[in-house]
């Protein structure tokens, strides 16, 4: 049963607004006005009473039982995961794999995907751009077994430099792991060419589509990647679950990430034998409640309409972009040829700490720090930005009042 509050025939932002019940409350006597999509995104009212009535009606555990009530759970819960599937546009519920969030499932991929396949002397290579979640497990992989972890950099726009990219997918890379949206930057990337590039050297992919799923969302068919890898709170969903896809045949040679529960076919003392995919990989009880819920955000983006949503948000930007690009001593960092919605920036010498605290008072949130991707702040020498990011609920408006709350920042430090 999905509980759908909206289906609009265009997009109205202000029907859509109405669906997410936080966006009406008040923050120091303020409205909200929250620009930190890019880190969480707000729950919609149908997410919230997925999860809610889930507990209250559905709640046992999963692939278990024989009773009724576990059979419902276990139905609504493979729901999600077709509902995930026919998003990612995947082949098989086969190879969707539950994780709780983008973090854990490079970590999974990370280590089973290297204890089969990375050895000492071998390449796995990232880009400059990187979530650390796209760095250090890989960084650990290559402690583990003496493989080196090479870089595609940046240029000073906030692309990836393109050229060099053929040089680095030498015959010792394993894997080449790339963010499609950068969540520092914002910058897009050219995730199909990228791929068709590394297949030509038989390497494949992982594409973090943390930061793209939500806004312009992933076909994997069309991408040819061959790992995927989401959060569910960063597309209107719970936080404590997200997913990893990876085509069968790549996840058929993967071993167990973890042990445990669900995971097994047999065990016995002398001998475990696993279960098929994608329990393989799921040892465990998942969130289920979770999972469910993001099943139903999933449908709540769908029912609005991928297309509309992105259309928003790149209005959104647009408009930011300008308005910004008006206030005196702010620089935008990162004007790549091709951004979603996502605004990092520095002003004057303000730290950006400072920024963030005072656009606070007015009600204002948005992201300041190194957003967890230093080697992007390195990159332009910075310690860190303040990062406005906007969600399908943001307004024009909204940014209007960031623009105010940056020249109200301005006169408190007395420029
Ligand atoms: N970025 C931000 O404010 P988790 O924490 O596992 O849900 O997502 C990690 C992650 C991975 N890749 C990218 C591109 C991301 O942006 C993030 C999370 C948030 O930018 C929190 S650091």
């Amino acid at each position: 049963m999905i509980d759908i509050t909206l289906t609009p025939a265009t997009f109205d932002v202000e029907t859509v607004r109405a669906d997410f019940p936080i966006l009406s409350r008040k923050v120091r006597g303020r409205p909200l006005v929250y620009l930190d999509s890019a880190n969480t995104t707000q729950k919609p009212e149908a997410v919230i009473r997925a999860s809610d009535r889930f507990y209250r009606e559905t709640n046992a555990n999963i692939h278990r039982s024989t009773y009724r009530l576990s059979e419902e759970a276990t139905t609504a819960y493979e729901g999600a995961r077709e509902k995930v599937r026919r998003f990612l546009n995947a082949a098989s519920t086969r190879e969707v794999v539950f994780t709780r969030g983008t973090t854990e499932a490079i970590n999974l991929l990370a280590s089973s995907f290297g204890q089969a396949f990375v050895k000492a002397g071998d390449e796995v290579l990232i880009t400059g751009m990187e979530h650390h979640s796209n760095i250090v497990p890989w960084q650990l992989l290559c402690e583990r077994t003496g493989a080196r972890l090479r870089v595609l950099p940046i240029d000073d726009r906030g692309d990836l430099v393109l050229e060099e990219l053929d040089a680095l997918l030498t015959e010792r890379t394993r894997i080449l792991g790339v963010v499609h949206v950068s969540n520092a930057l914002g910058t897009v990337n050219p995730v199909k060419e990228i791929v068709a590039r590394a297949h030509a050297k038989g390497v494949p992919v992982l594409v973090d589509a943390a930061q793209s799923l939500p806004h312009l969302g992933v076909d994997v068919a069309d991408l040819g990647c061959d790992f995927l890898a989401f959060s569910g709170h960063k597309v209107y969903g719970p936080t404590g679950i997200g997913v990893l896809w990876g085509k069968e045949e790549w996840l058929e040679k993967l071993p167990p990430y973890q042990g445990g529960g669900d995971m097994i076919a047999s065990v016995s003392f002398e001998k475990t034998t696993y279960a098929e995919l994608p329990a393989r990989l799921e040892a465990g009880t998942g969130n289920l409640a979770g999972g469910v819920a993001l099943g139903t955000a999933l449908d709540y983006v769908t029912t609005i309409g991928l297309a509309r949503i992105a259309a928003h948000e790149r209005a959104l930007l647009a408009h930011a972009t300008e308005r910004l690009s008006e206030v005196p001593g702010l620089r935008i960092v990162g004007t790549a040829r091709e951004k979603a919605g996502v605004v990092s920036f520095v002003l004057d010498d303000v730290h950006p700490h400072d920024v963030g605290t005072i656009l606070d008072q007015e009600g204002i949130c948005i992201r300041t720090g190194h957003h967890c991707a230093q080697p992007v702040m390195a990159r332009y020498d910075l310690p860190a930005t303040a990062r406005a990011s906007f969600g399908l609920y943001n307004t024009l408006e909204e940014v209007d009042a960031l623009v105010d709350g940056l020249r109200k920042v301005r006169e408190v430090f007395g420029a």
